[in-house]
């Protein structure tokens, strides 16, 4: 026969086991379409582990307590009270507080490395080289995949998004951008907030009136994608949606030279 111990440490084994197999292996996000995507389906692999075993976790000692402390014949009243155990209050406070920190910190470490961070850069060689940083936005700026090659104006309004691509001095419904390639699109709002968000490239950017902001990001997947309001901004917030074509170089070419103004084509 097996001790008490080692059963419970059979079946925490099995819970952590279990959950790690079903993080790694089910899928619940969208296909990853932009250098963003990657690196924020590392931090959602990891919160979705540790949501299951909590869930399994639980669910185990629920159904495990319903049985074991179920009300037997003949027994009368609810048993003899409990009254505190320092040893399951310490537990339980310091194994939430490790894992919060944790989620805090690795949040922070992805953030930073999706571009979220900029160097504070006032030279203070004198005072050693701690490089310290402020939020920024996310923004990639240091990726190495090309150079930041269009200029789009996202404007948004109640119910939709248009683009504006200056250089070629037009507006369109869609937004079409060449693959691997840095863009850096400038948002503002006509009425209220609205978001940009792209589900496949794992980026969600505020628009807000009055205040333009800037969003960077590098598409690597050929597609159409859905632009989706994510900020509930009317009542037909819902309807506020549009697409994003990414497309080859050559591709994004043709949709562009065929759409910029004749008096630009040479
Ligand atoms: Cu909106």
């Amino acid at each position: 026969m097996l001790s008490k111990s080692s059963y419970l440490i059979f079946i925490i084994s099995g819970v952590i086991g279990i959950s790690f197999w079903i993080g790694f292996n089910v899928n619940l996000l969208p296909t990853e379409a932009s250098i963003n995507a990657p690196i924020y389906d590392e931090l959602f692999k990891i919160l979705f582990i540790i949501g299951l075993i909590l869930f399994i976790g639980m669910s185990l000692l629920v159904v495990y307590s319903l049985i074991k402390f179920r009300k037997r014949k003949g027994q009368i009243g609810d048993g003899i009270a409990l009254e505190g155990n320092l040893k399951l209050e310490i537990i339980w406070t310091v194994i939430p507080s490790i894992i919060v920190l944790f989620v805090g910190l690795y949040s922070y470490n992805i953030y930073d490395r999706m571009g979220g961070m900029n160097e504070l850069n006032h030279d203070h060689s004198a005072m050693g080289n701690n490089s310290e940083k402020i939020w920024a936005g996310i923004s990639q700026s240091n990726n190495n995949l090309g150079l930041i090659d269009t200029n789009i104006e996202v404007s948004a309004m109640q119910f939709a998004f248009l683009f504006n691509y200056p250089k070629g001095d037009f507006i369109s419904g869609e937004l079409h951008v060449p693959v691997n390639k840095e863009i850096s699109v400038k948002m503002e709002s006509k009425d209220v907030i609205h978001a940009f968000w792209i589900p496949e490239f794992r980026i969600k950017q505020d628009i807000i009136p009055g205040q333009p902001t800037v969003l960077n990001f590098t598409p690597t997947k050929v597609g159409k994608y859905p632009i989706i309001c994510a900020e509930l901004c009317g009542p037909y917030h819902g309807g506020m949606r549009a697409s994003i074509i990414v497309e080859e170089q050559s591709d994004y070419e043709n949709w562009f030279n065929q759409n910029k103004k004749d008096e630009l084509k040479a």
